[in-house]
């Protein structure tokens, strides 16, 4: 057969600035589509700058690793994963029982540092580069602690809101995924958050679960601590003490498609790198500002997960899927970082003080603020150390 002689070989597409998007598309497949184009041109840059110049945690090209999102990844690659998690799970803590008598596992040492420090790490100037750390800790446990080889994979959740959760490979319920759904229980009531300040409240539908995880590799694990802010249907909230005694429960999920079609959609997430020009707008949106009716692509996630200890802030790292999840919002702002990277990985990358919404009044966060996870993991390190995912201690990207 003939091949025509004057077809051009199509060159390896090169993504360059002056074709990025500006404006999130309306269109679900068409804002999926310029999210994609973000994230292989950042990629590139990544890429570009690691060649370049020397940094300073020695992070090459050669040794970085690349989280990938759950659906890429080998079936024995998210076995791997998931037994690593109950890996961890099985170890012993290290928070001494007197300070947090509900942490049993090494595990757990993570989900009560994250108790331990809600009000200073949620719409605060350190939000993002904490959970960054905490996620990345995490992973360097399951590495180093649990022989874990892989990588931290991330949750698209554009992805599960098109496919329905309860049919993502992330949440299928298979044994190779983070497991499902809740068992189907009655519930009355909406979930509803806020309303307590002057604030219009947050009306939350619940979904079609609600009961404890009956398969797959969480199918028989124990939630130790919490609640400490457990949002139930019909508007009551749970709250054990501190949070911190030995509470042993099912892990319990209501996976809810309307939460995560309306706020984590692909629109939302290009919405939220695009618009926000300075780092104040875009931790906001993402969290959502208060009173806007809005939870953001942080919030949309974390509540259409549900269930217990789904929808507490301050305990929703008792569920195993908040690493992927975090492993996103990480991926979004690295993506944002790129766009315009002098500014927003250095001092004008932070906005905010110490304290939630800044109550009560509490300093700015800066580059020498200092992050400690506690016993989950260290050493405490500074926001400066936190800005770059290549430059510092970290050395990853994201596909
Ligand atoms: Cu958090």
């Amino acid at each position: 057969m003939a091949v025509s002689t004057n077809a051009i070989p199509t060159p390896q597409e090169e993504a360059s600035a002056a074709d990025l998007p500006t404006q999130a598309s309306s269109d679900e497949s068409q804002a999926n589509d310029q999210l994609a184009q973000l994230a292989q041109f950042v990629g590139q840059t990544t890429n570009e700058t690691l060649s370049q110049n020397e940094k300073r945690g020695g992070c090459s090209l050669w040794n970085l690793s690349v989280r990938r999102e759950w659906s890429t990844l080998t079936k024995e690659q998210r076995k791997a994963y998931t037994d690593a998690v109950l890996c961890l799970q099985s170890k012993p803590a290290r928070t001494p029982s007197s300070l947090a008598p509900g942490a049993k596992s090494r595990f757990d040492d993570f989900v009560a540092t994250h108790i331990n420090q809600t009000n200073y790490i949620h719409y605060t100037g350190t939000f993002l580069a904490w959970h960054r750390y905490f996620t990345w800790s995490y992973e360097q446990a399951l590495r180093n602690e649990c022989g874990y080889t892989g990588v931290q994979p991330y949750w698209d959740w554009a992805l599960s809101g098109l496919l329905g959760l309860e049919k993502s490979p992330i949440l299928d319920g298979s044994e190779y995924s983070l497991s499902g759904n809740g068992e189907y229980i009655v519930q009355t009531g909406d979930i509803i958050l806020g309303g307590s300040n002057g604030l219009p409240a947050l009306i939350l539908p619940t979904g079609t679960g609600g009961g404890c995880v009956k398969s797959g590799p969480f199918a028989s694990m124990k939630v130790n601590l919490g609640p400490a802010g457990l949002a139930l249907p019909g508007g009551e909230l749970e709250v054990n003490g501190d949070g911190l005694s030995y509470n042993p429960r099912c892990l319990r999920r209501d996976l809810t498609d309307a939460i995560i079609r309306q706020y984590s959609n692909a629109t939302a997430i290009a919405y939220n790198i695009l618009k926000p020009k300075d780092v104040y707008d875009f931790q906001m949106t993402m969290q959502g500002y208060p009173g806007s009716g809005n939870i953001g692509i942080h919030g949309g996630p974390h509540y259409a997960i549900g269930g217990d200890p789904g929808r507490d802030v301050n305990t929703s790292p008792g569920d195993p899927i908040f690493y992927a999840h975090h492993a996103m919002i990480d991926r979004v702002w690295w993506i944002w970082q790129l766009l315009d990277q002098k500014t927003r990985t250095g001092t004008n990358g932070i906005a905010g003080t110490g304290t939630f919404l800044d109550s009560p009044p509490s300093a700015n966060t800066t580059l020498d603020t200092i992050i400690d996870l506690g016993y989950a993991a260290g050493p405490p390190v500074t926001m400066r150390d936190l800005m770059s995912t290549t430059d510092g201690p970290f050395c990853y990207t994201y596909l």
